[in-house]
C-alpha cells in the first residue's frame, strides 16, 4: 500500500454517429472499447438528428457525450451540432468529444478543422487524418477517458487538447 486512493469513476456516455452518417462499426467499436474499460454506454446509432442527441443529452445527463463520423461530411455536421448543444444552457458545461474519418481533404486541413471544432466547443477532437491513422487519436482518447474517469490521477490533462496542429 502507498496510501494513494483511487477516485476514478465509470462513466456514463452517450455515443452517437451525426445525421448524414449511415456507418455504424465505428460506433460499435467505441462501445465496446467504453464498455471494457468499465464505463457504462448509451448508443444512440447511426443517421441521429441533432435534436435527438440534444434530447438524450438533456434526459440522460452523460458524463460525456462521444461523437463518431467516418463519411467525411463530420467537419460540418460535428460543427452543427455542437453549437446548437453549446447554445442549450444546461449542456454548457457538457463534456464532447468527436472523432473518426472528419473530413474528404488532407493531413493539413485536418489540423485547421481539428481548431476549429475546439473553438465551437468540443473538449477533445480525435481526426484520423491529422493524426496520420486512428491508433494515435484511440490513445489519446484512453487518456482523456481516465483524465476525466480519474481528474486527481495527474495523467497529461488532455482535456480542452484539440488534438495536432490544433489550438488547445
Ligand atoms: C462499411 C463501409 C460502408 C458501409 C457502412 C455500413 C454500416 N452500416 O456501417 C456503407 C456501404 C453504407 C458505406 C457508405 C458510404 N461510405 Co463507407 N465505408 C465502409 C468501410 C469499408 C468500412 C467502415 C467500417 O465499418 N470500419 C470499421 C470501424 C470499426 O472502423 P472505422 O469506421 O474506420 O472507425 C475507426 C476510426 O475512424 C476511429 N474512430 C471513429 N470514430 C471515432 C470517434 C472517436 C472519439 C475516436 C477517438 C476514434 C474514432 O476508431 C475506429 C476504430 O479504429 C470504409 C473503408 C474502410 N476500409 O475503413 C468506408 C468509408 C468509411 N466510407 C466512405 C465513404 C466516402 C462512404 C460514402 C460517402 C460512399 C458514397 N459515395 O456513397 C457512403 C456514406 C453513406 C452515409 N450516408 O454515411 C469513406 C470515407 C472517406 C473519408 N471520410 O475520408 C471510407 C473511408 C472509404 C474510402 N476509403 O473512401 N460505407
Amino acid at each position: 500500500m502507498n496510501g494513494m486512493i483511487s477516485t476514478t469513476r465509470r462513466l456514463r456516455t452517450l455515443v452517437s454517429g451525426l445525421s448524414s452518417d449511415a456507418h455504424m462499426w465505428n460506433l460499435v467499436y467505441l462501445q465496446l472499447l467504453l464498455e471494457e474499460r468499465g464505463h457504462q454506454v448509451s448508443n444512440l446509432g447511426s443517421t441521429t438528428p441533432d435534436a435527438e442527441i440534444l434530447r438524450a443529452c438533456r434526459t440522460e445527463r452523460p458524463d460525456l457525450l462521444v461523437i463518431s463520423s467516418v463519411n467525411g461530411h463530420g467537419r460540418l455536421d460535428g460543427l452543427r451540432l455542437i453549437r446548437a448543444l453549446r447554445a442549450v444552457p444546461a449542456l454548457r458545461g457538457l463534456p464532447v468529444v468527436i472523432g473518426g474519418k472528419l473530413g474528404i481533404d488532407g493531413r493539413d486541413h485536418a489540423g485547421a478543422a481539428a481548431a476549429h471544432l475546439t473553438a465551437a466547443g468540443y473538449d477533445a477532437v480525435f481526426d484520423d487524418a491529422a493524426e496520420g491513422g486512428p491508433d494515435a487519436g484511440l490513445l489519446r482518447f484512453e487518456t482523456f477517458l481516465a483524465d476525466l474517469a480519474d481528474p486527481a490521477g495527474g495523467r497529461s490533462g488532455t482535456r480542452r487538447a484539440a488534438g495536432p496542429g490544433a489550438a488547445a
